[in-house]
């Protein structure tokens, strides 16, 4: 690993936050490719984290420091987050479901979204069944994101609402998040499933015909 990347992760591990924004910005600055950045230093970090708070060397506090970290990562390299000779135009909606207040893979996902040229409605986190509802009225594409095996079930519950108030149609719905699964997605009656943000981008092109 190049050693800026290095001290990304390693920053993140140590949730330091002001020391990850600058070190992401000196990569960026000397050449490092983004998604490098992103996956090696960023998001392999995150992983580690979640893996030393199955162990119990982390608790959530340590958690918190890392996200936040994370954040002020994200919002450096998000200029960059840009798929090369894609325009897309269309509407997302995405949020975390209800219940769920991870923030950080969905986030991710929007800012690609934004970077391949959609409008992105981010309603945020523990988003309720209703406000996923009426966002429906305003874009092409719901996106909906759960982290935690309890929440999952809330993806479903937005399915049948969007069903029960006749606006099924009119909008695709794609699910992701960590432990969201393709089977998963089509028993639920999801048009897709991603497992990144880069694919999630695809999918929705796809999905729309772009
Ligand atoms: Co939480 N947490 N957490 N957490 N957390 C996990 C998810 C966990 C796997 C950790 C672990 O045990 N190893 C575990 C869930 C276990 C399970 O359900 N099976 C867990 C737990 C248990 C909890 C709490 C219950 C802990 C507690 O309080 N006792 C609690 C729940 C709070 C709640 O939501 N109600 C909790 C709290 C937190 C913090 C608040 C401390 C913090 C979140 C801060 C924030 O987001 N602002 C946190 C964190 C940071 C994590 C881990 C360590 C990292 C998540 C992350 O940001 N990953 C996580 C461990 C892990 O995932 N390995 C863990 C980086 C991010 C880029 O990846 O979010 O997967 P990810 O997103 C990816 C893909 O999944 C995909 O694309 C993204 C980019 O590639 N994707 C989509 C995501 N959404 C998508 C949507 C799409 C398409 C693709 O279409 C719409």
């Amino acid at each position: 690993m190049q050693s800026v990347i290095h001290e990304i992760y390693q920053g993140i591990l140590d949730g330091q936050h002001v020391l990850v924004g600058e070190r992401v910005r000196a990569a960026l600055n000397g050449g490092q490719a983004p998604a490098a950045v992103l996956e090696q230093g960023m998001i392999g970090s995150m992983a580690e984290v979640g893996r030393r708070y199955e162990t119990g060397e982390y608790y959530v506090p340590e958690m918190l420091l890392s996200a936040r970290a994370m954040q002020a990562g994200l919002a450096v390299i998000k200029p960059y987050l840009r798929e090369a000779d894609v325009k897309a135009t269309g509407r997302v909606a995405i949020g975390t479901v209800q219940g769920d207040l991870h923030d950080i893979g969905k986030s991710l996902v929007g800012m690609m979204l934004e970077g391949a040229g959609f409008e992105v409605l981010d309603l945020g986190t523990d988003v309720s069944v209703e406000r996923f509802v009426s966002a429906a009225d305003d874009v092409d594409v719901i996106g909906l994101s759960a982290l935690l095996t309890t929440t999952m079930p809330g993806m479903e519950a937005v399915i049948d609402a969007l069903q029960a108030a006749g606006k099924r149609a009119r909008v695709k719905v794609i699910v992701g998040g960590a432990p969201v699964t393709a089977s998963f997605a089509e028993s639920i009656g999801a048009d897709g499933y991603a497992p990144d943000a880069s694919r999630a981008v695809r999918l929705t092109l796809n999905l729309l015909g772009r």
